[in-house]
């Protein structure tokens, strides 16, 4: 055993990290800690959600006779209570919650940023074993301190966050975040339950050969997706296609992976659902800025994701993200759409 190499932990990463920061009060490292500490609660239940799954369903009662809570309401309860009863966060949105929730304290009003997530993304997937994940994007409050925080702490645009992540349940446990310093990876060490530093400064390659969609809605696409998804499967010595097709399904293990290795995933609005199915807020917005730092682009097909002027927070944005090299040739093709 290497007992010279040195193991960051998340927290250690995040101070040092964010001391060189100048005016830094520590409260984004403390919120990033408590995002971790959540994460760590969550990742035990997403462990064995098999197992609860046998004991008793959502809804039902377990042999103790305490109610089983949906997986999804679990993470969304444990994000929220770490962020209530952290010093950080003034208040939260959730994709499980209708209202955005601004703490009413005088620690949380005096606190300095606001916090939006997908608590459970891919929740459809649990009962298969398939990964999973939770999303989110960190804003500084706009409203002034001292009070509760308000509507338009929550409405701002995605150029706006200070930092944004994901922890992808998977094979192992990764919480991945960015600042505008960089996007780093830790992964869950059970053995410690400590979340250290294993993917640092990660880039997202500008080429990349794998391609992420639902293809079973391609004859609902724009045409210019349509020829994309054309260019994707030709041999082309250019663009070293034919491309390997991936979808998993759940967002945040296809957006992780295409950013380690390179790639574009794609949710293109329909001819049923012109504006697609992915939140702005807590599902694009946190990917845009991640894949943005780490070198990548985010459209909804005309504008860059980070620059939509929310106007509520559970809108829908069709989303195309990913390897700079792909989304030009995407481009190309959307700009030559008639
Ligand atoms: P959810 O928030 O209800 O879990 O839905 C979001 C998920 C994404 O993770 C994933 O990329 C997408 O839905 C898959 O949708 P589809 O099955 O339509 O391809
Ligand atoms: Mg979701």
């Amino acid at each position: 055993m290497n007992f010279n190499r040195k193991i960051l932990t998340l927290d250690e990463f995040t101070i040092q990290q964010l001391r060189h920061i100048p005016h830094a009060t520590g409260e984004l490292s403390t919120l990033l800690r408590d995002i971790g500490l959540a994460a760590k609660r969550v990742n035990v239940e997403v462990n064995k959600a098999g197992l609860v799954d046998i004991l008793g369903d959502a809804g039902s009662v377990n042999v103790q006779g305490e109610d089983v809570k949906k997986l999804d309401l679990f993470a969304n309860d444990q994000f929220t209570g770490v962020l209530q009863h952290g010093v950080s966060c003034a208040g939260i949105a959730s994709e499980e919650l209708d209202e955005y929730v601004a703490f009413d304290d005088p620690i949380s009003n005096n606190s300095k940023y606001v916090c939006l997530f997908d608590p459970l993304d891919g929740s459809g997937n649990i009962d298969v074993n398939v990964s999973i994940g939770t999303i989110f994007g960190v804003y500084r409050r706009v409203s002034p301190k001292g009070q509760k925080a308000s509507k338009e702490d929550f409405l701002q645009k995605g150029t706006q966050q200070v930092a944004a992540g994901y922890i992808v349940y998977g094979s192992s446990t990764m919480l991945v975040y960015a600042t505008r310093r960089g996007v780093n990876g830790f992964t869950l060490d059970p053995s410690i339950g400590e979340f250290t530093l294993s993917h640092p400064d990660i880039k997202c390659p500008p080429s990349g050969k794998i391609y992420s969609v639902n293809h079973g809605n391609f004859f609902q696409y724009r045409e210019g997706v349509k020829k994309y998804i054309d260019v994707c499967q030709k041999k082309d010595k250019t663009t070293g296609g034919p491309y390997t097709q991936r979808y998993i399904g759940s967002m945040v293990a296809d957006v992780h992976r295409n950013l380690i290795k390179g790639g574009i995933f794609m949710y293109p609005g329909t001819i049923d659902k012109p504006k697609g199915k992915l939140r702005l807020m807590y599902e694009c917005n946190p990917f845009a800025f991640i894949t943005e730092v780490a070198g990548g682009k985010a459209t909804d097909g005309e504008r860059r994701i980070l620059d939509i002027q929310p106007t509520e927070l559970h809108q829908r944005t069709p989303m195309f993200i990913g390897s700079s090299d792909m989304m030009a040739e995407l481009e190309a093709e959307l700009g030559r759409e008639g």
